[in-house]
């Protein structure tokens, strides 16, 4: 990795407080906007058991909705995941998540230089594994440079630390992961959204996110309260929205929530 900037934590950055104290002086009751709740098309239809509830009523009613999907192989991902991450400006690329490069669809693979298939969710992290399962699940799993994917490891998300090699805008220090601004939440909803869809009642580790870092090997990913931020600071935008879209339409079935209705984050945690 070379030599980079160290940068720290920024989970409240002065000028927020500041204008925030400002806007205190001039309107009554300001606070931290949180992500504004949506209406979408499918809220009389996928949602319409959800729609109204929050806390672990919502959570429940979510994880019944979205356990009904198909699901794929470990070796289908490669053709999906060049469907569900092409590139909107060049259809022979898919855009890598954390450095946001551009690649060639062709160049899937293990060596230095390919791309290959990331685990939002790391697989250690409840020992997903590979097998047709939460380990194979679209919804959290990214195209990401060889290398890149190597130095995220199993890693938790966090803010701080130096700069990732081939990124210019990825961080990580010993022990945590900072994504890119554009993904912050992205990243952000995919985990949760395996908090949901796994609850330990069928053959795989009950998920949760947890407010720590360096989970290892427990089932659980952190950090909530940076995550939680991620989703209000990175709303979804039309590449994450088409790509949710596609995971329904074309591949499994089932929708992340949390892309749909952001709110829902806050609802729930
Ligand atoms: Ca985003
Ligand atoms: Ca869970």
């Amino acid at each position: 990795m070379a030599a980079s900037p160290v940068r720290t934590p920024r989970r409240k950055t002065l000028a927020l407080t500041v204008s925030t104290a400002l806007l205190a002086l001039t309107a009554p009751a300001v606070t931290a906007t949180p992500a504004a709740a949506t209406t979408t098309a499918y809220d009389s239809t996928y949602y319409r058991n959800a729609v109204g509830k929050t806390g672990t009523s919502l959570k429940s009613a979510l994880h019944t909705i979205v356990s009904s999907q198909t699901k794929l192989s470990y070796s289908a991902l490669w053709e999906a995941l060049k469907v569900t991450d092409q590139d909107p400006a060049n259809s022979a690329n898919v855009v890598l998540l954390y450095s946001g490069k551009s690649r060639s669809k062709s160049l899937n693979g293990g060596d230095v230089g390919d791309w290959n298939r990331e685990h939002v969710w790391a697989i250690s992290h409840g020992d997903l594994t590979t097998s047709t399962g939460p380990g194979t699940d679209l919804h959290h799993i990214r195209p990401e440079d060889v290398t890149v994917n190597s130095i995220r490891g199993n890693k938790d998300f966090d803010e701080g630390g130096s700069a990732v090699g081939g990124t210019s805008t990825s961080y990580t220090d010993s022990d945590s992961f900072e994504p890119r601004d554009a993904v912050k939440g992205d990243v952000a909803r995919m985990i949760l959204y395996m908090a949901v869809r796994y609850e330990g009642d069928d053959a795989w580790a009950d998920l949760e996110p947890n407010d720590k870092v360096g989970n290892g090997s427990n089932p659980y990913t952190g950090r909530l309260s940076v995550l939680k931020q991620w989703n209000e600071q990175d709303p979804p935008d039309a590449f994450e929205e088409r790509r949710n879209q596609v995971i329904y339409d074309s591949y499994q079935k089932n929708r992340n929530p949390f892309i749909d209705h952001p709110e829902w984050v806050e609802a729930i945690w």
